[in-house]
């Protein structure tokens, strides 16, 4: 530790100015090229196509199925609607396995369709759902587990797809994180029955909102595809139960704009990955999470695990020392879905997700965040270690 940061350092909360003049964000949008936007959007305006399939949509479809080497990609309004839309074409009902650490979308989708989202205890190495819990809360009523790709890091697909196997059950992955992130050098996208992402503002690849399914599998390709139309097999032919979970053209072309410099996004994500890396390398008691070795990842979240009996301040007054200095972090995802509602009144223990909850810190990330930016947040949390004693007055 600098001695001179150390005696320079006014914390914003002890009336000192934040270190950031603007706010950093987490899940600032990266925006794609406004010229290049702004020439598509003039295009469907003129050519008067801006809903129900029209040619902006089918182009993203087929780029992101190129990239995603999937059979099958359905652009829809959101990944929520995208949850709602696989587990009705899946033919899921009563129990569904899901994780409660997670964002609260992945079980409100299935309750949304009168399913009954059974909570089940994560990994607290990976964040992701433990295997051998989901087996242990199978029930007879239980048709199908919706697993998470947390933080964009892979679930464990081979273990989930043995288990879904054994009991006759649907397999789903809620991939909102996970556009761009590989398991075994395959993209995520192909595994399970079927795969949703989110392109929600917030995500690293986005269309303001919007999301995509992905499945091998062509029959339920088909039922989604009526599904998320009202169920129009022709001009005036409804031939199923269906809501409207179309994207727009405007979403699209945002889309489309975004993916041609998608991979400049993900450098710059890496490339943050690695800073906040070495910043943390020097705070003991503040872990980051890693991704996977030898895999694609997106390096979406920046996400810490802070063990208070070390840094001497807890994860809620790190978030107050930071967000002081308009470095906004999140507590995703507290206090875990369990607890939250409708869910809390019939929640059990759940002890990771309980603890992850208590510890977890998410951090800004994207084009909006610099390396310089990333160094004085490191400096700030160096400080605020050192100075704990001091900040545990103010930091409720
Ligand atoms: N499954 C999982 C695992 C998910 O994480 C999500 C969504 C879904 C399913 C559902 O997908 P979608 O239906 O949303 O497509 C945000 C997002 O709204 C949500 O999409 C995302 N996950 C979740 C993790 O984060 P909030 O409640 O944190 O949103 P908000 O408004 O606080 O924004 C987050 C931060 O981003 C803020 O710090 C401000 C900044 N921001 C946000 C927007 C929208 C901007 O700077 N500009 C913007 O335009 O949920």
């Amino acid at each position: 530790m600098n001695p001179a940061v150390l005696t320079r350092r006014k914390f914003a909360l002890l009336g000192g100015a934040p270190a950031f003049a603007e706010p950093l964000h987490v899940g600032a949008p990266n925006v794609c090229d406004t010229r290049r936007l702004f020439r598509r959007l003039e295009a469907a305006l003129e050519r008067r196509r801006l809903a129900n399939r029209g040619p902006y949509v089918r182009e993203l479809e087929r780029r992101l199925a190129e990239r995603l080497q999937v059979r099958h990609c359905l652009a829809v309004c959101n990944g929520t609607v995208g949850l709602g839309l696989a587990a009705h074409a899946a033919g899921l009902a009563g129990e569904v396995i899901v994780p409660a650490w997670t964002f609260v979308a992945t079980a409100h989708a299935l309750t949304w369709q009168g399913m009954t989202p059974v909570f089940v205890d994560v990994d607290p190495a990976t964040h992701n759902l433990d295997p051998a819990l989901v087996e242990a809360a199978i029930t007879p009523r239980t048709t199908g587990i919706l697993a998470v790709h947390l933080w964009g890091r892979p679930a464990p697909v081979v273990a989930l797809a043995a288990i879904a196997r054994r009991h006759g059950l649907r397999l789903l992955y809620d991939a909102a994180h996970a556009f761009g992130a590989t398991c075994g050098g395959v993209p995520l996208g192909n595994f399970g029955d079927a795969e949703i992402f989110s392109f929600h503002a917030t995500k690293f690849f986005n269309t303001a909102e919007g999301g995509a399914i992905t499945t091998n599998d062509d029959d339920l390709a088909e039922r989604l595809r009526l599904a998320m139309n009202f169920g129009f097999a022709g001009l005036d032919s409804v031939v199923a139960l269906g809501i409207n979970g179309k994207m727009n053209e405007l979403s699209a072309a945002v889309g489309l704009t975004g993916l041609e410099d998608i991979d400049q996004v993900l450098a710059v994500n890496a490339a943050n990955h690695r800073a906040y890396a070495r910043v943390f390398a020097g705070l003991p008691g503040l872990d980051l999470l890693t991704y996977p070795e030898g895999e694609a990842s997106n390096h979406q979240y920046v996400v810490v695990d802070v063990d208070a009996d070390v840094t001497g301040l807890t994860r809620d007054q790190l978030a107050v020392v930071l967000r002081a200095e308009n470095c906004m972090v999140r507590r995703y995802f507290h206090p875990g879905c369990h607890r939250m509602e409708p869910y809390a009144r019939h929640a059990r223990r759940l002890p990771v997700t309980e603890a992850l909850a208590e510890r977890t810190l998410a951090l800004p990330t994207g084009s909006t965040v610099s390396p310089e930016a990333i160094r004085r947040i490191g400096e700030i949390l160096h400080d605020a270690l050192d100075r704990a004693d001091e900040l545990r007055e103010v930091a409720p």
